[in-house]
């Protein structure tokens, strides 16, 4: 399972090191599972919103605009990782729970004509491995076989 991978490439790394910009510009390890963290409870809202109304309207999320994302990217990443981990699980029950109906329930989001419960969960899978890619980068980066 995708989520597992977090977990091995965020294993065996401090907290300084995790927090540690190695480009000033871009993200740290621990800001990129902090956004996973964020964008996975954004799914899931989402999701729930679209199971429970008729084409809800999704609003685009900009991290860049997020007040929180500084708060949450400062806590312990053993914390942050654990979470993730525990609500991926209670997420992929949730959805083994619904019906086959269910995946074509629709939400009007501005960018993406065809968003569905379906496109969302692959959306989410495509979008952590983006950044799954980034913190295989990072972590070489910093000298460990991933
Ligand atoms: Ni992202």
């Amino acid at each position: 399972m995708q989520a597992q991978e977090i977990e091995r490439l965020t294993s065996g790394l401090n907290e300084e090191v995790l927090a540690r910009r190695l480009d000033p510009e871009k993200w740290s390890i621990k800001e990129l599972l902090a956004h996973l963290w964020i964008t996975q409870r954004l799914f899931l809202k989402r999701a729930e919103r679209m199971l429970a109304e008729n084409h809800p309207a999704i609003d685009p999320y900009d991290p860049a605009l997020d007040p929180d994302f500084p708060r949450i990217a400062a806590r312990p990443a053993a914390r942050l990782l654990a979470e993730l981990l525990s609500e991926r699980a209670a997420f992929v029950a949730r959805l083994a729970a619904i019906s086959p109906a269910d995946w074509s329930r629709r939400g009007e989001h501005p960018e993406f004509p065809h968003y569905s419960v379906r496109f969302l969960v692959e959306y989410m899978v495509h979008h952590e491995a983006h950044h799954l890619y980034g913190i295989f980068c990072l972590r070489s980066r910093l000298g460990l076989l991933p």
